[in-house]
């Protein structure tokens, strides 16, 4: 088999890199370790900068996000038991959306599928070969039959648990990582939200967060212990952790929980020889400025252009420079999601110096309209050309 790009894995970066490569009329193959239907349900990020918002637009992929996406134009910051309303669209004239990244992936797969370019689930023992050759190859297992695809280019878009990262040699690569003393314990809940916008706690037991994914369904995460045990939170504790730290809540059956942790990570460079890492496989951001998708899909709009570029005969030169392109933007999302993280955390070895700057921190914020402008404009997300 023969094909331009070999995409692996199909998490928002792969499939809409593979939407972006068809529209181009460049040729591709999707391989997924997982079904269709556990893809379709990983319940994870939720929300959408205006310029990923635009980029699905764009790509023809919008038309159930405009109908069930929710805009929000502003944010609520919650600490000393008062509320602080931060106006994201009157601060930068853009907004963000709610949409369940497994909505979006529902509609990526669709789009796929209609194009009647493969995309394989379920495949085993995937293997990468010859990056450093102008001929990579992928090989995998798929019912019982071993597969061999014969490529131009390999895009890794398998995560951070994916085989990509690790198919660029260790001398070459290089880490660097964070891990945060805690993690997210989240809900989904049949529950009304308890306001339109998102509600970030900073709280003395710790950080809470209530956001929705429709008028009637909360997602609500709590900040917990690195390796927290599920089974030490029933429901009673999670509802009384959530009313304490948010100043209240609507309850309703709980529909999902898990936990979540914590790390920044970036891996330099992002490209060896014909390989390419996009999205989750090349760096992780921690899920307090919303940011993980959002980055995997200003990625893939780098590489896209890249890839358009070489195979219209245009030469390599963006394709040179998609690691440095993409780590520009990178790094100041790493830098956001890192400060927003600090701000409104309680860290184990927290100390009353510590409190007291967190707070000056956030009242800060709140009061200066160029600290509200700061945090709003990378909320929604910064330009692409920066
Ligand atoms: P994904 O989604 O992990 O997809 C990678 C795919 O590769 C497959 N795979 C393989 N396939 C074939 N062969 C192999 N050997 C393979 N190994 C792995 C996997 O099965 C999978 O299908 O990575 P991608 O595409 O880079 O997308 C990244 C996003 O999923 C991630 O950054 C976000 O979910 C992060 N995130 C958030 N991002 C936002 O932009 N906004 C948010 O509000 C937000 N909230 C969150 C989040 C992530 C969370 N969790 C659970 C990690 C909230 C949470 C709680
Ligand atoms: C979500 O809706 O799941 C969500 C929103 C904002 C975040 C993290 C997660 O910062």
């Amino acid at each position: 088999m023969r094909t331009q790009v070999g995409i692996i894995g199909a998490g928002p970066a792969g499939l809409l890199l593979a939407h972006l490569l068809h529209l181009a009329g460049i040729d591709s193959v999707v391989i997924e370790v997982k079904s269709r239907g556990y893809i379709e349900g990983r319940i994870r990020a939720g929300l959408l900068e205006q310029g990923s918002v635009d980029t699905l637009t764009e790509a023809g992929l919008g038309a159930r996000l405009h109908r069930e996406g929710l805009g929000h134009d502003g944010l609520e910051l919650r600490f000393d038991n008062a509320s602080h309303r931060i106006d994201l669209h009157g601060l930068t004239g853009k907004r963000v959306t709610i949409y369940g990244q497994q909505e979006a992936v529902k509609d990526m797969v669709a789009a796929r599928l209609e194009t009647a370019r493969p995309l394989h689930f379920e495949v085993e023992d995937a293997a990468i070969h010859d990056i450093e050759m102008d001929r990579p190859r992928l090989t995998w297992t798929k019912d019982g039959t071993r597969h061999e695809l014969h490529c131009d280019v390999i895009a890794g878009c398998d995560g951070f648990h994916g085989i990509s990262r690790a198919a660029i040699p260790a001398e070459v690569l290089r880490v660097y990582e964070r891990v945060y003393p805690f993690a997210w314990l989240g809900i989904l809940a049949e529950a009304k939200p308890i306001s339109h916008e998102l509600i970030y706690a900073r709280h003395a037991e710790g950080f809470a967060l209530a956001t929705m994914r429709s008028n009637s369904v909360s997602r609500l995460y709590l900040q917990c212990a690195p390796e927290e045990d599920l089974g030490q939170w029933p429901d009673t504790r999670i509802w009384e952790a959530l009313h304490a730290r948010l100043g209240g809540v609507n309850e309703g059956p709980i529909i999902q929980r898990g936990v979540t942790g914590m790390r920044s990570f970036v891996a330099e460079p992002m490209r060896h020889g014909r390989l390419f890492l996009a999205g989750d496989a090349a760096h992780i951001v921690p899920p307090t400025g919303a940011k993980g998708m959002n980055l995997a899909i200003a990625d893939v709009r780098v590489l896209a252009r890249a890839l358009t570029a070489f195979f219209r005969g245009e030469g390599p030169g963006l394709m040179d420079r998609y690691s440095e392109t993409c780590l520009k933007r990178i790094w100041k999302v790493q830098r956001f999601s890192w400060w927003m993280t600090a701000m409104l955390h309680r860290f184990s070895d927290s100390d009353p110096f510590e409190h007291r700057v967190q707070v000056a921190e956030l009242d800060y914020l709140v009061h200066s309209q160029a600290a509200r402008t700061a945090l709003a404009e990378q909320y929604v997300g910064l330009p692409y050309d920066q």
